[in-house]
């Protein structure tokens, strides 16, 4: 691989000036430990725009218009200004060395930068201990000429990203008012501020510590996001217990494909480390784009319940619990969603911040993209059945499941004719399909829905309206059921063989996505998917295919895929597992474990990490290549299927809700 990285078993480092000063650099050196997220830009003080630090904590959105949030870009509690030979430090022009380095045992990231005949090291982290905490240490040779300060920075602002991929940001919006720096004694100082609408406030406390020790200027800093007292923090002390926390964190998520390249081990494990520094500490979800990045306003999808929990169930209970007790919770404001749409029951938004509510803003996508309600049900049976759950926590889930099944009820609609139930004017996973009939993966998925919700009803824990029993089986029968006897396998949706028959491969060159080309109405003509769909509903239910069925599906809807989202490549590597083709398999793991490590879509640098498709990627090693089972319907299996450069494993998996060692 021509690489612009450089990999070792535990660390990542980008060293060349040009690279290193990107702004892929600043997604690929995140440190968060899912309370907080820093991006990591680099020092340049007043050189910075007021849109371009991005620190972010978990759950804080405010309103930007009526009804619609953005995840607040909060003050920078590191605002460092370096001077060297009488000059400061504003601009990436300056530098003669930038080497970014990241442990990704122990969370630290190191930088290496030279400008005016000197250098200075950076050591950051953001703590895995206490989750309010975050450090930062600066070191030079004590020459003369040499300065370090170090401010808060509350000059910072906004710029909400369209919902539209192919929009640029433009507008600047300021979410940050009444910012007041206090400074007590012993280096101390402390920052308060509210957002715009009052929605938050914060004090933001900061302990600085500047000495001299065998000839080396340090600089020393510690922040609590909290306000918590840091008179008795030690800089030191606070990294090394972050580092221990990570590193015993690390006995029970590793994953070691022995006899792998040292480059794809790490990788693997930069994977890893994004789902631990991502992953919420309260009953919230996971952004698109985690805290890397304002991507999508910060917004929860469906990538989280379908993509990110499969993982936390096997790797972290806590976190698993947090994802769907964040649905759970948000089942009232699923119901106004779905009053608003003249609907019954509850329907989940597309994309979800503060309140529940939905906060996508295009039509076809935000109306028309409804499969989220049955993947919310599919995954809170995937976490009942992962757990002994307590009775008021199923009773709770199985509320999801009626009111959902409501939602379906009232959105199908029942043709008299045919006495059948059609779904007009839905989109399906595969956004390049327009708005359009009997989207099969969204027909199969409220079935299934449906049919949670009467499993609920016959277990007692829930009790469904007079008749509606009847109603639900009578649904379930009659949904229409698109398929094809020419392709020999179940169809995307009721157009897809009206769309005009494309060459792929003419179309698309490259790995940069074909939006960038062609307008979405030419995609959504042509018989080109954006990402699996039919693909997708045979890792959900496979069940609902033979063997035959699902080769079938593979060769007519793997070949016209242009995988234009980041979510394709990973879950075409576990289908690919799924059906038994590892060579298949093993081409797009690679590239997807590669994402943002190489920036293969070209927008890791614009968009920050993409930590559903990292997700998709762990399932695609624990529930493929490792042999795990994925679907509701089918059991666990444990014979894993090794590419040819990987000998032996050894990963950790749960079982009765403890982690064994197992090699292979
Ligand atoms: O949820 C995804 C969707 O499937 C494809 N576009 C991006 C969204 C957020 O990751």
């Amino acid at each position: 691989m021509n690489s612009k990285v450089k990999y070792d078993s535990w660390s990542i480092t980008v060293d060349d000036l040009s690279y290193a000063c990107d702004k892929w650099a600043s997604a690929l050196f995140f440190l968060g430990n899912g309370h907080a997220g820093i991006r990591n830009h680099l020092p340049l003080s007043s050189g910075l725009g007021l849109t371009e630090r991005g620190i972010f904590i978990e759950g804080v959105f405010e309103y930007i218009r009526r009804g619609i949030t953005d995840m607040v870009n909060l003050p920078d509690p590191f605002d460092l200004k370096l001077s060297a030979g009488g000059t400061i430090l504003t601009s990436c022009s300056q530098l003669s060395l930038c080497s970014r380095s990241l442990d990704l045992r122990k969370g630290i990231l190191t930088t290496v930068l030279a400008f005016g005949g000197r250098e200075f090291r950076i050591e950051q982290f953001a703590s895995h201990h206490d989750r309010n905490i975050a450090g930062i240490r600066v070191s030079t040779a004590a020459f003369p000429d040499v300065s370090i300060e170090d401010s808060f920075c509350a000059d910072v602002a906004n710029m909400p990203v369209s919902d539209d991929q192919k929009t640029s940001n433009e507008e600047v919006i300021t979410l940050i008012k009444d910012a007041s720096v206090s400074c007590e004694k012993d280096g101390i100082m402390s920052l308060s501020f509210s957002t715009v609408c009052g929605t938050h406030s914060f004090t933001f406390t900061k302990k600085n510590r500047d000495y001299i020790c065998d000839g080396t200027l340090i600089h020393e800093s510690l922040v609590s996001f909290c306000g918590g007292d840091l008179s008795c923090a030690d800089y030191e002390e606070e990294r090394d217990k972050s580092a221990e926390t990570l590193s015993s964190l690390w006995q029970r998520r590793d994953i070691l494909l022995e006899g792998a390249s040292i480059s794809l081990q790490c990788a693997l494990r930069f994977n890893i480390f994004q789902l631990i520094q991502n992953a919420p500490s309260c009953d919230i979800s996971i952004g698109a784009r985690g805290l890397t990045h304002g991507r999508y306003k910060g917004c929860y999808f469906w990538d989280t319940d379908v993509f990110l929990l499969p993982y936390y169930l096997l790797a972290d209970r806590s976190v698993a619990e947090h994802l769907a007790r964040y649905r759970i919770r948000n089942l009232d404001a699923a119901r106004r969603v779905s009053a608003s749409l003249n609907t019954r029951g509850a329907r989940y938004p597309w994309m979800a911040s503060l309140d529940g509510s939905e906060q996508c803003e295009s039509w076809d996508t935000g109306k028309c993209e409804m499969h989220i309600s049955a993947d919310v049900a599919w995954a809170l049976s995937r976490y009942d059945a992962a757990f002994d759950l307590a009775e008021d926590e199923r009773r709770a889930i199985a509320e999801v499941y009626a009111e959902t099944a409501r939602f379906w009820l009232s959105r199908f609609t029942y043709s008299s004719e045919r006495d059948c139930y059609d779904l007009i004017f839905v989109k399906g996973p595969d956004e390049y399909c327009g708005v359009t009939s009997n989207n099969a993966y969204t027909n199969h998925m409220a079935i299934l829905n449906v049919r949670l919700a009467l499993k609920a009803c016959d277990e007692g824990l829930i009790r469904l309206e007079d008749g509606e029993r009847e109603k639900f089986s009578d649904f379930i029968l009659k949904v229409r059921r698109p398929y094809s006897d020419r392709l020999g396998t179940i169809l995307e949706d009721d157009n897809y063989l009206n769309l005009e028959d494309v060459d792929l491969s003419v179309l698309k060159g490259s790995d940069k996505p074909l939006y960038w080309t062609y307008d979405y109405d030419t995609l959504q003509r042509l018989r080109v998917l954006k990402q699996p769909d039919v693909l997708l509903l045979y890792l959900m239910q496979p069940s609902l295919f033979t063997v035959q069925e699902a080769e079938r599906a593979w060769d007519e809807y793997e070949a016209r895929c242009a995988h234009d989202s980041t979510l394709s490549w990973p879950l075409h590597a576990l289908i690919a597992y799924k059906l038994g083709k590892e060579e298949e398999a093993w081409k797009y793991l690679y590239k997807s474990l590669f994402l943002d490590l190489e920036n293969l879509m070209q927008n890791t640098h614009s968009e920050g990490l993409h930590i559903g498709a990292m997700g998709a990627s762990l399932e695609a090693v624990l529930y493929g290549m490792l042999g795990h089972a994925f679907s509701c319907d089918e059991k666990v299996g444990t014979s894993p299927q090794l590419p040819d450069d990987v000998s032996h494993v050894s990963y950790c998996f749960l079982e009765k809700g403890e982690f064994r060692r197992r090699r292979v």
